[in-house]
């Protein structure tokens, strides 16, 4: 049986011990199901007749006392809520997290982190940021990679993104950049693209968004899948274990199947083509049984190595780079269990970055601080009460106990006379719970110092971790990123704002700036030196801060350099119609299916489609259902018949060329070699089509007719497994 079938409706038992299943369990309760009932009124009256609204006469009005109706259409009329500001377009998922061991007790005394025989439920909802709810899945932006976590202790909530920085330093400026990046108030244009003026007026007037910029820039901001991207806490966390001693933490997330990214090109027309992209992919995938996995890692800072660093750890618009701090691997989560209901559970939970339990603690990370403000005051303009901890999916899985009694839509049942404390009359209950019955104690840091509105000049450094990304990149990267800035700066109609943008880019790296100037029709300018006045003006502080460890490059920040190569998961399309070589095909389906891939028949029209040994295979979608943009790597069998009539099919060509264009990785044996040859496809040496022999030219695996049908999947599949065949990018041209 699958996990996710393992819908035990036991009843939830709150006093118990937290497993995997225990939010599932408490979930059951509320869970409704119309199998083989009537249907009813909200007031459980059975309904004999809902086509027809009550009228004076069959031609006449509607009756007030419809209640019925009434109540029908009042639900309709009120059944959305604020979408959320940000993050407004998400997807959830349901899952566990176990420790790998108790290495961390020396430094936490979170339970579900050191216990390695806890499973702890979890609730993850994947977002994009920028968009309104029905925007498309694959624009270019940061995914919010947010994680309940419904621990025995309560609910700890890691809200993060998958990149490791945000684009300013202090939670006053976030109006401001989400005012700036969001569609203009006048026309309420581009939806959920930061590829316009305010946006970049903004940036280029914000020397402190310059990290977050490089990275959003980069294919990371495209992930390929909700599955395929790492996640982190981004700021600095505190850790506090039993002794109470305090250290510093950053919290990451490693997906199990590496990073891997969209091509621009394909992501603007999966936008038009499947806008739920990421959220079919996430929902088709955790259906299948092929579990998203993703590991737990910190790095932790001794409290006296504060001060050890190039930069500020409070600093948001900073990373610690692995080549100074190791990642520690804690354990691992799997989502395994799909919503029942989009609106009751990704829409309804509700995050927070001060949901914390004893063991965690945060620092004063200025835009932190903010964000424990702003989370729970935007639940209330999405709610419309404070009891929104009470929903189904937000309410803890230990036993809540308190005197927060009234409010909208309260749903607890308080017993007694006595809601208030402290109190006699109840026996002086709830209790308060020493620091030994796990009561949350705020760590007891020192503070001190002089109401100012002012930022620390130790956070003033807004280029040495610029940099560092840029010569951390590989050479596709680079291109990529240039690209972008191309796109992005081109959409900008202001000359002053694109220059200004590209002398940031300039003072980052030479070379990245020189090659933006050049796509967005401005020179660098000659006299950049950005007026540095106030937080941008270089002083003592930060001139201290310079002599702390740093790196020049962290190649951990590359996705090409840590990609993880494998097939699992990845979608296979087979190309083909009548006449094809059954055998091959079975041959190679069966190899990509043991490894884990996905495959699917792609032909003209959907039914069956006939080999030339009259055996029939069922076609999974038919060319105007479906794109190479949907498909990692693509086969053709060989099979005379079969590639006569695709050699005919501008939609088989083209969906050649432009998997060939988007560097995937492309197999095909004998006749299908023509085919190739009669594509777009330009410059590939081939196998030779009479021959035994299998050759890889760039990610096109081509062999002969007498070749082995056990190689040439070999050799399919080993190049499936590099992802993306870059150096393409360089040699060729593609008509697509
Ligand atoms: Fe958020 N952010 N944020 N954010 N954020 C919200 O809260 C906010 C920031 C993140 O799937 C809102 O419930 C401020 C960083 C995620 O429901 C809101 C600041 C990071 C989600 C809010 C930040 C995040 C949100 C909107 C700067 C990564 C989606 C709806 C001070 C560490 C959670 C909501 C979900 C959502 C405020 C910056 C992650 C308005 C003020 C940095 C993943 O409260």
């Amino acid at each position: 049986m699958k996990e996710n079938e393992n819908k035990d409706e036991k009843q939830f038992d709150p006093s118990r011990k937290v497993d995997q299943n225990t939010k599932n369990h408490q979930l059951a309760s509320f869970r409704e199901d119309p199998k083989d009932q009537y249907m009813t009124t909200d007031q459980g009256v059975r309904v004999n007749h809902t086509d027809d609204s009550l009228k004076a006469g069959s031609r006449g009005p509607t009756i007030m006392e419809d209640f019925h109706f009434r109540e029908k259409m009042t639900h309709l009329d009120h059944e959305s809520i604020p979408e959320r500001v940000v993050h407004a377009r998400g997807s959830g998922a349901h899952g566990y997290f176990q420790p790998y061991n108790d290495s961390m007790k020396e430094y936490t005394k979170a339970k579900f982190l050191t216990d390695p025989n806890s499973k702890t439920p979890v609730f993850v909802r994947f977002s994009t940021v920028v968009g309104s709810r029905g925007s498309a899945d694959t624009v270019r932006d940061v995914r919010g990679f947010a994680t309940k976590f419904y621990t025995e202790e309560g609910n700890y909530d890691l809200v993060g993104n998958n990149i490791p920085v945000f684009f300013i330093q202090d939670a006053i400026k976030f109006p401001d950049l989400v005012h700036a990046i969001k569609p203009d108030p006048d026309n309420e244009i581009p939806q959920a693209s930061a590829a316009h003026d305010t946006f970049w007026d903004f940036a280029s007037l914000m020397p402190e968004t310059n990290h977050m910029l490089m990275w959003v820039l980069s294919d990371r901001a495209i992930p390929r899948s909700f599955r395929m991207m790492d996640g982190f806490g981004v700021h600095t966390f505190r850790f506090i274990n039993e002794a109470g001693k305090s250290r510093f933490v950053k919290l990451h997330w490693r997906s199990l199947l590496g990073a891997h990214s969209l091509m621009w090109d394909e992501a603007q027309k999966l936008g038009g083509k499947d806008s739920d992209w990421l959220r079919r992919d996430l929902w088709d995938a955790i259906e299948k049984g092929d579990y998203p996995e993703f590991e737990l890692s910190v790095q932790i800072v001794e409290e006296e190595d504060e001060f050890k660093f190039d930069f500020d750890l409070l600093d948001p618009t900073k990373i610690i780079p692995e080549e100074l701090v190791p990642l520690q691997p804690i354990g691992k989560m799997v989502l395994n269990r799909n919503p029942d209901n989009f609106f009751a559970e990704t829409e309804q939970v509700a995050f927070h970055p001060g949901n914390l339990v004893p063991g965690i603690d945060v620092t004063n990370d200025p835009l932190l601080q903010g964000r424990l403000f702003s989370y729970i005051d935007t639940q209330l303009n999405r709610f419309h009460s404070s009891n929104f901890g009470e929903l189904p999916i937000n309410r803890p899985v230990c036993p809540v106990h308190n005197q927060q009694g009234a409010g909208f839509m309260r749903q607890t049942i308080n017993k007694g006379k006595v809601n208030y404390w402290p109190n006699s009359l109840g026996g002086g209950c709830p209790m308060m719970a020493p620091e030994n019955m796990n009561g949350y104690v705020h760590h007891m840091e020192m503070v001190e110092g002089h109401k100012v509105r002012a930022r620390s000049a130790s956070f003033n450094d807004h280029y040495s971790q610029a940099t560092m990304f840029w010569n951390s990149m590989t050479e596709p990267e680079k291109k990529h990123i240039i690209a972008a800035a191309h796109f992005e700066l081109g959409k900008v109609q202001s000359k002053e704002v694109r220059e200004c943008m590209v002398g940031q880019f300039h003072k980052i790296a030479p070379e990245f700036g020189k090659s933006v100037a050049e796509g967005v029709g401005v020179e660098v300018p000659t006299n950049f030196e950005q007026e540095l006045t106030g937080n941008y003006k270089d002083n003592e502080a930060s001139k201290m801060m310079k002599k702390g460890k740093s790196v020049k490059e962290s190649p951990s920040v590359s996705m090409e350099r840590n990609k993880i190569e494998t097939v699992k998961t990845r979608q296979v399309a087979i190309l083909l119609e009548d006449g094809f070589d059954c055998n091959e095909l079975v041959q190679v389906r069966q190899a990509l299916m043991d490894a884990g891939a996905q495959v699917k028949i792609v032909s003209k029209f959907l039914g069956m489609r006939k080999a030339s040994n009259g055996e029939e295979v069922k076609v999974d979608k038919s060319h105007i259902t479906t794109a190479s943009i949907m498909y990692d790597a693509l086969y053709i069998p060989d099979g005379k018949a079969s590639i006569e009539i695709l050699m005919k099919e501008g939609d088989a060509l083209h969906f050649i060329n432009e998997a060939f264009k988007h560097c995937k990785t492309i197999a095909t044996s004998g006749d299908g070699i023509r085919l190739l040859e009669k594509s777009g496809i330009v410059g590939v040496r081939y196998a030779d089509k009479t021959s035994q022999s299998v050759k890889d030219d760039t990610g096109v695996i081509t062999a002969g007719n007498d070749a082995d049908a056990d190689e040439f999947a070999e050799m399919f599949m080993a190049a499936i497994k590099k992802h993306r065949h870059w150096n393409r990018e360089e040699r060729m041209m593609v008509p697509a």
